[in-house]
């Protein structure tokens, strides 16, 4: 990478230097080639089009000079991505964005944005994901019109719970009279966004260049104000594929990001005389860092206070071996005499125990009486329909504001309050609290080494093996399967890219692609990257591996592969044994047996190292180091694991 592609004639595609560029980053020179223009690349309507219908469009005299004009409104958009900073254009390749293709390739010289091939929609969108919380910006994904769109969805939706920048694009054929007939008609619509308009923060469909230009960088603004989400563009295809008219009217206009706003002054000096009069003070995170500064200054703040910090783990909050970090003593929270929770989703989840297993029931899991304070953007963007806002939670005072950006005010506040007498005070509760958490880690470390040696390999020895051959690197870990807390409990996350967070809207497919993608931003910073994923996830999106090898971005993909469905599995045992009927039928419809998959074939396959299935714990440590020299030749590698459920 990049792959760059030959290119048409110069002379065709530098027609935007007239064009006026006020703020925008200066266009990326064209790229330079004497291919004539009779050369350039012909569409092939055929290919593009293809199935029975298509009859009249394939015995249609052939165009008469298809490459009779000199520039098309594709080369444009690109240049505005370019503007953009956009690195990367994920795609399952369609007719009705060949226009866009096409200048990206022999316009843009595929470089920014460079084509990632993807095999399907949803590995696009979740590439996209997973790239964006490590890159800190985003990188687009372009998808065939509604057919297209309708595999990126639900990708789409994890990423908007997840509050993640992505740049969706789609094609369309607005113009009736424009279509052919048969699949440009059935993959046209008038308002092709209106599927996913639910979980975007914003959309549109420009029906002008200049407005592409307009709204491409709104868009881009849109998703990157906290609360970040993914925001969809529906692209004309004759808007890509035509000459542009009106060259030296453009304008890329100049992209200003939106500072991202603190909460009110006075409401965080009122959280830091709660906090520093506190005596059980405990801070909730969630998406809280969005920056590498984001743990810096949480570390700051807890030191200051020598409070217990809970992390629910949606982004890389806090260290997970600090002395403060509790968040696997959660009995805290219910000592707690102030709980501040900072960009949780959904706190109710946090602060009650819920039960599903006889009748739906809950109680509350804090002492009645403490005083609850959130500090995040959640109050400030919410939609009606999907449910991911979870159930209403009372609090005392909800400071509405990005936590990162409210951190150094709320530190310096603390500060200004603490005297000699707090600090002893402070420094004894840090004493019990790491006197918790050195027990805790012990803890973890015996609860390890239950089952060692037995087989299917238990996943904390599975976990254990991970880390030893990886704790001297400078490892990335990007995801891991359902509930899988070994390593949260067992390694030591200590950088801001050392953890990617998880899916957001829990949609099984998630953790492959998005481990991809996450590995593409690691690749340049030269970190090992490395990712669990349950069988159950891989089976939705295996051709990843093909992306990975194709693109040679370097991966551990470590397959957790307990033959089922886990998490369901256990849901329906206990539904069953709640209805009195036994469980003997429930690994129908939840196992994924016979036949086994042979992961490491699969990964074969695809180009992709393989290894496996490994059953005996032994051999896991040898399996692991061969595939860890692979990736770190900068290949993609893949350890199929036969581990017991947990
Ligand atoms: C798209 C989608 N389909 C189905 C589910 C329901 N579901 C939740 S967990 C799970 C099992 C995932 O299997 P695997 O990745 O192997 O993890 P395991 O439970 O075995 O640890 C399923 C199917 C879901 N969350 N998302
Ligand atoms: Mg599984």
């Amino acid at each position: 990478m990049p792959k760059r592609n030959s290119s048409p004639d110069t002379a065709r595609r530098a027609f935007l230097k007239g064009a006026t560029l006020a703020g925008a980053a200066a266009l990326t020179t064209p790229v330079a080639a004497n291919m004539p223009v009779s050369d350039a690349p012909r569409a092939n309507v055929k290919a593009a089009v293809p199935g029975p219908r298509l009859a009249t469009v394939e015995t249609m005299p052939p165009p008469k000079d298809p490459v009779s004009q000199s520039t098309s409104g594709g080369d444009f958009m690109v240049d505005v991505l370019k503007t953009l900073d956009i690195d990367y254009l994920a795609m399952n390749c369609a007719s009705s964005f060949r226009g866009l293709h096409e200048a990206v390739l022999n316009h843009g010289g595929n470089i920014k944005p460079e084509i990632l091939t993807c095999p399907h929609e949803e590995i696009a969108v979740h590439m996209a994901q997973g790239y964006a919380k490590i890159e800190g910006k985003p990188m687009a994904m372009i998808c065939h019109g509604v057919v297209g769109l309708q595999h990126a969805t639900m990708a789409m939706y994890n990423a908007w719970c997840d509050r993640v920048p992505v740049i969706v694009m789609g094609g369309n054929i607005i113009e009736a009279n424009k279509r052919g007939p048969g699949a440009e008609w059935v993959h046209s619509a008038i308002d092709p966004a209106a599927i996913v308009r639910d979980f975007v923060k914003w959309d549109d469909q420009p029906t002008s260049l200049q407005h592409f230009a307009e709204s491409a960088v709104r868009a881009y603004k849109i998703a990157m104000t906290p609360p970040m989400a993914p925001v969809m563009l529906s692209l004309d295809a004759e808007l890509q594929e035509n000459p542009i008219a009106d060259a030296e009217t453009l304008r890329i206009p100049k992209l200003s990001k939106a500072i991202p706003p603190q909460g009110d002054s006075a409401a965080l000096a009122e959280l830091a005389k709660l906090l520093v009069n506190a005596e059980t003070p405990v801070i909730i995170c969630d998406r809280m860092a969005r920056t590498p500064a984001g743990m810096t200054q949480l570390v700051e703040l807890a030191e200051t206070l020598q409070c217990a910090v809970i992390d629910n783990a949606g982004r890389m909050n806090f260290p997970s071996r600090h002395p403060l970090n509790q968040s696997f003593g959660r009995s805290i929270i219910r000592q707690a005499d102030i709980i501040v929770a900072m960009e949780v989703n959904e706190l109710w989840g946090s602060l009650n125990a819920f039960s599903d297993r006889i009748v739906r029931s809950s109680r509350l899991n804090y002492k009645p009486g403490a005083k609850i304070i959130t500090l995040g953007s959640r109050d400030l963007y919410m939609k009606s329909n999907y449910q991911d806002f979870g159930r209403y939670q009372e609090v005392d005072l909800a400071i509405s504001g990005d936590a990162e950006a409210s951190l150094p005010t709320l530190i310096e506040e603390v500060k200004r309050l603490i005297d000699d007498g707090k600090k002893s005070a402070f420094a004894a509760r840090g004493k019990r609290l790491e006197v918790a958490k050195t027990a805790a880690v012990e803890q973890a470390k015996s609860d390890a080494t239950i089952g060692w040696d037995a087989s299917p390999i238990t996943t904390a020895r599975l976990c254990a093996e991970v880390y030893g051959q990886i704790k001297d690197e400078d490892w990335s870990m990007v995801g891991t399967s359902i509930r899988l807390t070994w390593p949260h409990r067992l390694w030591n996350f200590d950088k801001p890219y050392r953890w990617n967070g998880v899916s957001g809207g829990a949609g099984i497919g998630y953790n492959l692609p998005a481990s991809l993608g996450a590995a593409l931003a690691n690749k340049r910073h030269g970190r090992l990257t490395l990712s669990i994923g349950g069988d159950g996830d891989f089976m939705f999106v295996p051709s990843t591996l093909w992306t990975a090898a194709h693109h040679s971005i370097p991966m551990l993909y470590i397959l957790q592969n307990n033959r089922a469905y886990h998490q369901e599995y256990m849901y329906l045992q206990a539904t069953a044994a709640r209805h009195g009927r036994g469980i003997t039928n429930t690994e129908i419809g939840t196992t994924i047996k016979d036949p086994n998959v042979d992961y490491a074939t699969v990964a074969r396959g695809f180009g992709v190292y393989g290894e496996g299935p490994i059953t005996d714990p032994n051999d896991l440590g040898p399996a692991l180091k061969r595939a860890i020299a692979v990736v770190k030749s900068g290949q993609p590698a893949l350890v199929d694991v036969v581990t017991d459920p947990r």
